[in-house]
């Protein structure tokens, strides 16, 4: 009796012993045999199908989160307490991260289709190199508006939207920087003025097209747009890709005074637990027939040169959406301006917006 007592304790201890080595690897950092990938995105920026077809080829399941702003996607990182495998910040917030040691080195070894990207959108300052972020769309900010609703008139240049004519008629993109860089380039300051003078400049000529201004708005300004809800929107250029082709009688354009050039690139976040996994993720998306799909499904410009080959013709030739570099050359990428600064263009912005209400 006394030997099966000791034999169960034995098989007991055993298992328990099992049970713990497995429950460790599952949960230490950067285990690759985990089953789940977690992306952390921008709201209305996949083909829901590709995430589909990555989970069918992977065997991972994807947990997908999304943002609205660098701001809010940079804090929740920070605060730790998420498994994110990948996300998708811009330019100057990417600087940021990396400054701040948020971002994993990417291995560029597990990328084959990574030479699919054209030359033009790699080895950014942000990033040179790459050896913390992937492209994955890019674009401007520019105006999208109705001709129609405005009579027949055309907008060119930000000073256009002060227009008594517009009153009630301009929705904006909730982004601080994007809206406090409208008030810059209407002064032909730069987007990236540090000089606090310029920002309350700024920010007090925004105040006098509050009576233009319908409402600061995230990505239902597409619809409002689409469904003439407002007669005129400040967009990321790929938001007003999508609703052109819904509505012909909307235009882009981006000001003659001058506006922003932005890249948002994939990175592997310091909370990834599945960085194999993450890497499968990146190398799928540079596949050119998954990169034009997604362009073709959200609207926003591919940097996969290959890609363009799948592309339908008018997508891949219209200027509005893939400008040459003799008009991205004379654009502003946003800088990462410190933590003080960037804190100060949001405090203003907030101001702005209630300010509008
Ligand atoms: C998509 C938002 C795109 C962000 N809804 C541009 N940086």
């Amino acid at each position: 009796m006394k030997q099966l007592v000791r034999a169960f304790i034995a098989v007991f201890l055993v298992s328990m012993g099992l049970l713990y080595i497995l429950n460790e690897l599952n949960s230490s950092e950067g285990y690759s045999g985990g089953n789940t990938l977690t992306i952390y995105n921008w709201g209305d920026y996949i083909d829901p199908d590709l995430i589909e077809k990555f989970e069918k080829q992977s065997g991972l399941k994807v947990i997908y989160q999304t943002f609205d702003s660098n701001e809010a996607m940079m804090t929740k990182i920070k605060q730790g307490g998420t498994t994110f495998d990948i996300a998708v910040p811009s330019e100057y917030a990417i600087a940021k991260m990396k400054e701040e040691d948020l971002l994993i080195p990417i291995d560029h070894t597990q990328l084959p289709n990574l030479p699919f990207i054209n030359s033009r959108f790699m080895d950014l300052s942000f990033d040179p190199k790459n050896e913390y972020s992937i492209p994955y769309f890019w674009g401007t900010v520019g105006i999208v508006y109705n001709s129609e609703m405005l009579g027949g008139k055309k907008l060119s240049s930000w000073a256009d939207l002060w227009d008594k004519d517009l009153r009630n008629q301009i929705l904006l993109v909730d982004g601080a920087r994007e809206v406090m860089g409208m008030g810059l380039n209407s002064l032909h300051y730069s987007l990236n003025d540090t000089d606090k003078n310029h920002l309350l400049e700024a920010k007090e000529k925004l105040d006098t097209l509050t009576p233009n201004v319908k409402a600061i708005v995230g990505d239902e300004i597409k619809m409002l747009i689409a469904n003439e809800e407002a007669a005129v929107g400040v967009v990321w250029s790929g938001d007003a890709a999508e609703i052109m082709w819904e509505n012909e009688k909307l235009d882009y354009v981006v000001p003659k005074e001058g506006s922003n050039l932005w890249f948002d690139n994939m990175v592997i976040p310091k909370t990834a637990k599945n960085i194999n996994g993450a890497h499968q993720f990146m190398n799928f998306i540079l596949d050119p027939k998954n990169a034009a799909q997604n362009a073709e499904y959200v609207g926003y410009s591919t940097p996969n040169e290959k890609a363009m080959d799948f592309l339908p013709e008018d997508i891949s030739s219209d200027k509005r959406f893939y400008p040459d570099p003799e008009l991205t050359d004379k654009l502003e990428v946003y800088e990462n301006l410190g933590k003080k600064m960037l804190a100060y263009y949001n405090e203003l912005f907030l101001e702005f917006k209630m300010h509008s209400k």
